[in-house]
């Protein structure tokens, strides 16, 4: 720990400015995203500066925390860590926060035969849930064991070991709810789940449901705004009009769940004028000739309909493309359009990829990237034993078997709850009964469970459900495992130990999972503090924990991305496959075709899709309740529910009225923004609010949530949730 100099004035000022920038949703004001950097006399009292890792979203951005005795009072952006690269965005800023929340849990808590929680010792805790899952183990294997968690540097390592040592090989993510069929799709027809754009150094590229600057990561900000300033054509394919629009220079607002169409559309032209990269088709893909004759009949005129956007538009973007390719693709999204949204997300995926392989532009430059990281090597078996291995798949993975094997669908496992398959499950760093299709019947599905534990830090409305709640101190009071990050130049980094312990009856997650795994039995795993496996871990890599906490990031400049090699096809037959054995095993079609949406939105009955999307200032459920995001949601209204222009004037809804949205499932009373930056066939609700849990005091009540409108059900094949495959009705309030 070094020593600095630092004012509390200027971390406020800091926090302030980046957060009254995201609210008022603009990047224009880019250089207002400055960090105050203070030049002031040294303040009085102990400065102690901490490299850690953001936890307010799954980028965790790395920063130095100032310290001034003993209290939290400066975050500085990292300039190694390869998302961050010197600016943490206003939710990073806003959840160092949570450290000093009076929400947090302070206690082990065991839920009373009333539904009320009473605080119990950890030894009570530990005791009873450890008996609790050896009578299950006993009684119906470790198959019946289920975890989901949300990966963070020390869980991703402790959930997975804890479930494998009991033997179950069950352990979800939250990608159901947020990127799984993306992934999966993109995994059919290239072989891994992911790629990254080179927008800043690209000609063209079009963003599909994707807003770098709602749904930020500090780095892809920054490439976007060069990307612009370099006069890359940037266009939004969005029902929404984003804040990315700042550095974009057309909008498709195209009708929400028809991407596909849009996508097969523009690859009908490409193939129909020879525009393609027949080369490159040639020599990387199986399939291509069987896609071209299935797609034959999909013109911009046929799409034109389904996507509310013109033939021409269609076509002048698909002849855009080929002209700018290589140095072109479309960005490969995260969440927004295909992530988990409709039953043809998968499918999107697929077809998503194929494009961008008809324009050659796979790891070209401005094209579509593979980049790749660092990871452990081998540890020593002694101290760190490897778990048995376990022949079982994990639970979904025949219903579903497209769906990522490290993801998982845990949906299924949740109503598998429901028919006494699973019976216990942990949910560690995870909101799942908020933050995933039908909360009230995924809760009547918990509620089968024999045992629920939820690892948390504050009362979440999973937590709400849960028979044991065990209390994790804040990201901020723990030391975790090193991160490894891939990218252009791949890094490793280090979420160090900021603050003491505040509430001495939280713990770190490593501690509790070895506890738990101790009480459950199998404690012989967990013989080894988190600093000593930190240090095997990078020693494997040729470095020590003393040196990254040194450094907070180092980086590996040996295994730099460079442009031009042939990607290496990890699919079942070595290429980019245009038509997937696999796909047509789950029930799909062999190579991605039209699909329609399971329900379209019927204007004439009133009725509208809801959309879903991120706003800058918070992050899925967990920022709600922090006090000084939420005053700057209350100032702008941001918790209102966007309508177009003309809907507004046909209903006599006037901005800001108040209107009731309903459907089968749900129905409540919201405040609206009448705008043209929307698709009329859609409305719009940020994503963040409709908080249920009355313990959380700041986030409890306020606005909607889009989960509650949307039906509990799962995208076949892929494992998805589905989350806007729903449509609602609207009426002013009161009539
Ligand atoms: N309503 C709604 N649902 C969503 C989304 C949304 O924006 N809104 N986003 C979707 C997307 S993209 C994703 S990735 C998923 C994310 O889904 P989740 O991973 O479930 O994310 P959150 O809803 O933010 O819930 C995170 C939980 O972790 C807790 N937590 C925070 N810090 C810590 C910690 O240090 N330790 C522990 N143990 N717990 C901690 C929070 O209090 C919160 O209860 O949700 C999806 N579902
Ligand atoms: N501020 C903020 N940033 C975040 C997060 C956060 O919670 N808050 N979470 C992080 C995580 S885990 C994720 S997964 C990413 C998500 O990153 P994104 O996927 O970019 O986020 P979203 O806001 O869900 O969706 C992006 C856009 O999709 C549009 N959209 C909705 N439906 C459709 C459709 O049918 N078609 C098309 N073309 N567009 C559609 C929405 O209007 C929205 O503008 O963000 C990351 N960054
Ligand atoms: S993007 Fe923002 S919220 Fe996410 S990790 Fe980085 S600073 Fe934190
Ligand atoms: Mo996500």
């Amino acid at each position: 720990m070094s020593e600095h100099a630092m004012t509390r004035r200027s971390f406020l000022a800091g926090s302030a400015g980046v957060a009254a920038v995201a609210a008022a949703g603009g990047f224009m004001g880019f250089g207002a995203w400055q960090q105050a950097i203070a030049k002031e006399e040294e303040p009085p009292g102990r400065t102690e500066v901490v490299h850690t890792l953001c936890n307010a979203c799954s980028s965790k951005c790395g920063y130095d925390a100032y310290v001034v005795d003993g209290k939290l009072t400066k975050l500085i952006a990292d300039e190694a860590h390869p998302y961050a690269q010197g600016k943490i965005c206003g939710r990073g800023y806003g959840y160092s926060q949570i450290a000093y929340s009076p929400d947090r849990l302070t206690d082990p808590l065991k839920r009373s035969a009333d539904g009320s929680f009473e605080a119990i010792s950890w030894d009570q805790a530990l005791d009873e849930i450890g008996q609790k899952v050896r009578e299950i183990v006993e009684k119906d294997g470790p198959q019946a064991l289920a975890m989901v968690q949300d990966p963070r540097p020390s869980g991703k390592y402790y959930t997975k070991r804890f479930m494998n040592a009991l033997g179950s090989p069950n352990v979800y993510t939250h990608g159901a709810a947020c990127n799984l069929s993306k992934e999966s799709g993109f995994t059919q027809a290239i072989g891994t789940g992911n790629f990254e754009s080179d927008v800043e150094r690209s000609k063209m590229t079009m963003f599909i449901g994707r807003s770098y600057a709602d749904a930020i990561r500090p780095s892809s900000v920054a490439a976007l705004q060069r990307a612009h300033e370099n006069g890359a054509h940037i266009v939004l394919v969005d029902p929404r009009l984003s804040n990315s629009a700042a550095f974009a220079d057309e909008w498709v607002p195209i009708n929400p769940g028809t991407d596909l169409a849009l996508i097969l559309a523009m690859a009908n032209v490409l193939i129909d004028q020879g525009l393609y990269d027949k080369a490159y088709v040639a020599a990387n893909a199986v399939g291509f000739d069987e896609w071209a004759a299935a797609i034959a009949g999909l013109t911009p005129e046929w799409a034109a309909p389904i996507t509310g956007i013109e033939a021409s538009t269609i076509r002048r973007l698909a002849t855009e493309f080929a002209n700018a390719a290589p140095a072109a693709s479309i960005e490969p999204s995260w969440r927004g359009a295909f992530g988990c949204s409709y039953r043809n997300s998968g499918e999107t995926a697929r077809a998503l990829c194929l494009f961008n392989t008809l324009l050659g532009c796979w790891n070209q430059e401005g094209g579509a990237l593979f980049t790749s990281g660092v990871s452990v090597g081998k540890l020593d078996p002694e101290k760190f034993p490897s778990t048995p291995k376990i022949e079982d798949a994990i639970i979904g993975s025949v219903e579903y078997p497209l769906a990522l094997k490290s993801m998982g669908t845990n949906l299924y496992a949740a109503q598998m709850a429901k028919t006494g398959k699973i019976k216990g499950m942990f949910f560690y760093n995870s909101n799942m009964a908020a933050g995933y299709s039908n909360p009230a019947e995924l809760a009547s599905f918990l509620d089968r469970l024999k045992l629920m534990v939820v690892i948390d830090v504050q009362m979440s409305e999973t937590a709400q459900l849960a028979d044991y709640v065990l209390p994790e101190c804040s990201f901020l009071e723990r030391m975790e495992l090193p991160e490894f990050v891939g990218g252009k130049t791949p890094v490793v980094t280090l979420r160090d130990q900021v603050l003491d312990v505040i509430h001495p009856n939280t713990l770190p997650s490593d501690q509790i999972f070895a506890k738990l795994a101790q009480a459950c039995g199998v404690g012989e795993y967990f013989d080894f503090t988190v600093e000593e496996l930190a240090d095997a871990q990078l020693r494997t890599v040729g470095l020590s924990l003393e040196e990254l906490r040194e450094a907070g990031t180092i980086a590996f400049p040996e295994k730099a991305y460079s442009y031009g090699a042939t990607p290496k096809w990890k699919t079942p037959t070595g290429k980019v496959q245009f038509a997937s054995d696999a796909c047509e095993k789950a029930g799909l079609p062999r190579c991605p075709v039209w699909m329609e949406p399971e329900v379209m939105p019927d204007a004439r009955a009133g009725e509208f899709r809801l959309i879903g999307g991120k706003q800058a200032i918070h992050s899925h459920t967990q920022t709600a309740n922090i006090e000084a995001l939420m005053d700057i949601t209350e100032e702008y209204g941001l918790d209102r529910a966007w309508i177009n222009a003309s809907v507004a004037r046909d209903l006599g809804i006037e901005d800001g009225g108040l209107v009731v949205l309903h459907n089968e499932l749900f129905d409540g009373p919201i405040r609206v923004k009448v705008t043209e930056r929307l698709n009329p066939t859609a409305i719009y609700l940020p994503s963040h609010y409709g908080c249920s849990s009355k313990d959380q005091h700041t986030a409890y009540g306020v606005g909607l949530n889009v989960m509650d409108f949307v039906p509990f059900h799962i995208e076949p094949g892929y494992g998805g949730a589905m989350t806007q495959e729903t449509v609602v009705k609207m009426q002013k309030a009161g009539e």
